[in-house]
């Protein structure tokens, strides 16, 4: 939880300095995958002396940008950064070192890195080297900055992102499931960015079958495509189903024994990922516990009514993302989730409402699964 009597033991100014590391570190938000998003900023005499973030995995970490970036001028001053320095050797040498070596004194920070190998380690580090460290300052903005880093590394699956486009009745579609720019272009686009800052794109079959999707970025500057993944138990994909693209990066998750399509779409470069299942049905946890094994912090789940509707009834929508149109279709058209049962209103899955905003002429609601903000403030 975080302690709000920490946070109001700082000061206007570092709240400030602290709002500045979250603009640097949201420079991030497309390319750190699977690493956190992390800004820092080095403060000496009230006055910036460096700053940095951390652009991808494998360069250099936020906080040896900004050191970089100080140079001599780091020595005395003070680090404020949205996630505990790593302590440890990764793909990059630890950031105590460097901060230690470059004469930091101070360290300020939203909050402790949840990944085992670190998990208060840096901070130890810091203060038994003498320089002074203070945590939890802006810390409900630094957890849901990195809510899919951070539901990795504590749940070992990733933070799930449902979005969706309907009237304002709540209709994806009309009874013959056709629909066609149920928003309009600013928020078709606003998609292309969600999917952007995803470690996935996650579909089901009734949708490649359906709409014969790509589910890639097309932005200008894309430094990365996220994954594609198709959970289809039977393997009803076609060969030439536009998802595959070039078929690197694409997860194909099936209960099928059939050996020979198995084969044929492996040759196409996707990787198929075999499950034993439930009656055939594809395992939900089973199938965010593997796309956890492959590094998936943040997914975004792009999906018809019946997968949409096995997610919710797992508990398993930690976010949706609802974009709504100025028409209607009534009791006939789709709705954005199916239920194997009637959902009796004691049992309904319950939202706290983030936001609510205009987005060209369409509306857009972001909403928060309650047991997984729980989770993500614990
Ligand atoms: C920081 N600053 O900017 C980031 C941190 O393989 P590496 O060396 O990139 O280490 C990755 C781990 O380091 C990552 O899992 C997380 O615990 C931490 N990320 N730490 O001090 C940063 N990106
Ligand atoms: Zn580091």
């Amino acid at each position: 939880m975080p302690d709000p009597a920490v946070t109001a033991n700082f000061s206007a100014a570092e709240t400030a300095l602290m709002e500045r590391v979250f603009e640097l570190a949201a420079k991030g938000c497309q390319t750190t995958q699977p690493n956190p998003r992390v800004g820092c900023v080095l403060v000496k005499g009230g006055e910036i002396v460096g700053e940095g973030y951390h652009g991808f995995a494998g360069e250099m970490h936020a906080e040896r940008e900004a050191l970089k970036h100080a140079g001599e001028r780091a020595r005395g001053a003070t680090a404020y950064v949205n996630l505990e320095p790593c302590c440890h050797q990764g793909r990059t040498p630890p950031c105590t070192d460097g901060l230690i070596d470059a004469g930091v004194v101070k360290v300020i920070a939203a909050m402790r890195d949840p990944n085992p190998l670190v998990a208060g380690g840096g901070f130890e580090t810091l203060k038994l080297a003498g320089v002074e460290v203070a945590s939890g300052l802006l810390e409900e903005q630094a957890r849901w900055l990195n809510r899919g880093f951070i539901t990795r590394m504590q749940s070992g699956r990733p933070w799930v992102k449902l979005k969706s486009a309907a009237t304002l009745d709540g209709r994806t579609a009309d009874a013959d499931g056709f629909s066609k720019w149920i928003t309009g272009s600013e928020a078709r686009s606003e998609v292309q960015l969600l999917r952007a800052e995803s470690s996935a794109v996650v579909t089901g079959i009734g949708t490649v079958l359906a709409d014969d999707p790509q589910l890639n970025v097309r932005l200008e500057n894309v430094h990365r495509q996220p994954m594609r993944v198709i959970l289809d138990s039977q393997l009803s994909m076609p060969l030439d189903a536009k998802i595959i693209g070039d078929g690197d990066n694409v997860l194909l998750f099936t209960c099928s024994d059939d050996y020979d399509k198995q084969g044929a779409f492996a040759e196409l470069g996707v990787e198929v990922l075999h499950q034993v299942g439930d009656q055939n049905r594809l395992v939900l946890e089973e199938v965010l516990a593997e796309l956890a094994n492959w590094q998936c912090n943040e997914i975004l789940l792009e999906a018809g009514q019946t997968l949409c509707g096995a997610f919710l009834q797992d508990s398993l929508v930690d976010e949706a993302v609802l974009y709504y149109g100025g028409s209607m279709l009534g009791d006939r058209g789709k709705s954005v989730f199916v239920s194997d049962a009637a959902i009796s209103f004691d049992s309904r899955p319950e939202f706290v409402i983030q936001s609510a905003d205009m987005i060209g002429p369409d509306a857009r609601i972001t909403a928060v699964h309650k047991a997984s903000k729980a989770r993500l403030a614990a």
